[in-house]
């Protein structure tokens, strides 16, 4: 029996990828490499200075750039990222997230966020949805990033369940790595993206019954 849904939050509740890339690529051409939209795929659900590390071997450039260098480019990317945010409203929720929410909320389901983002509270905040969440992870906290399963497992310590009870959703594959690591029930929500070793794959979340994972 499960007791708490965990949600990643790019690519589960609403679609950030697009933002992430338009301030990647803008990035990545004043440095002088090229990405295109399938490269950002394999950016999805890794951390800020992990995406740039990537971009930068991608490049062939890791090595010309020192460690604050770095930082100052991850901080530079996201002053960009945050910009495109300010735009965001409840409409920019992905199909099915509000109809799925409501329907835990009505059976008091805990919910938390197992995001990547240190943007996490404020994208949730523009979206209209951060109070029907008990539980943020704070990515900042964490040793490892995903496919680790330690953001998944401090979702469901801090929810107050065992990962056993928990059902993850996740859009991103080092995503359902970590949820099945954690030890949990993993949810794909599908882009392109094959998500192999989900548990189950749906296009939209109120494709599920909450009734029916509540008893998984
Ligand atoms: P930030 P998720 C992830 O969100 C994104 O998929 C990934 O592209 C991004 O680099 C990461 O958050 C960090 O985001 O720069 O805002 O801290 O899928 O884990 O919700
Ligand atoms: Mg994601």
């Amino acid at each position: 029996m499960k007791k708490g849904f965990i949600f990643d939050l790019d690519g589960v509740i609403t679609d950030t990828a697009k933002y992430h890339y338009v301030a990647w690529k803008q990035l990545a051409d004043e440095l002088g490499i090229s990405i295109d939209l399938k490269f950002n795929e394999q950016l999805k659900g890794i951390s800020r200075i992990d995406s740039l590390e990537r971009i930068l071997e991608y490049g062939g450039k890791s090595k010309q750039y020192s460690t604050a260098e770095k930082e100052a480019l991850a901080e530079k990317k996201n002053t960009e990222y945050v910009q495109l945010l300010q735009d965001l409203t409840p409409a920019d929720l992905l199909p099915g997230v509000e109809a799925f929410l409501q329907a835990a909320a009505a059976k008091n389901v805990p919910c938390g966020i197992a995001s990547a983002s240190k943007n996490g509270p404020f994208i949730l905040e523009k979206l209209g949805i951060k109070e029907q969440f008990s539980v943020i992870v704070d990515p900042s906290l964490l040793k490892k990033g995903k496919p680790d399963p330690e953001i998944f497992l401090r979702a469901a310590k801090d929810l107050g369940i065992e990962p056993s009870e928990a059902v993850g959703f996740e859009d991103a594959p080092a995503g359902i790595v970590a949820i099945k690591a954690a030890g949990m029930y993993a949810v794909g929500v599908q882009t392109e993206e094959v998500l192999e070793g989900a548990d189950q794959v749906v296009s939209r979340l109120d494709e599920l019954s909450v009734d029916e994972l509540l008893a998984k």
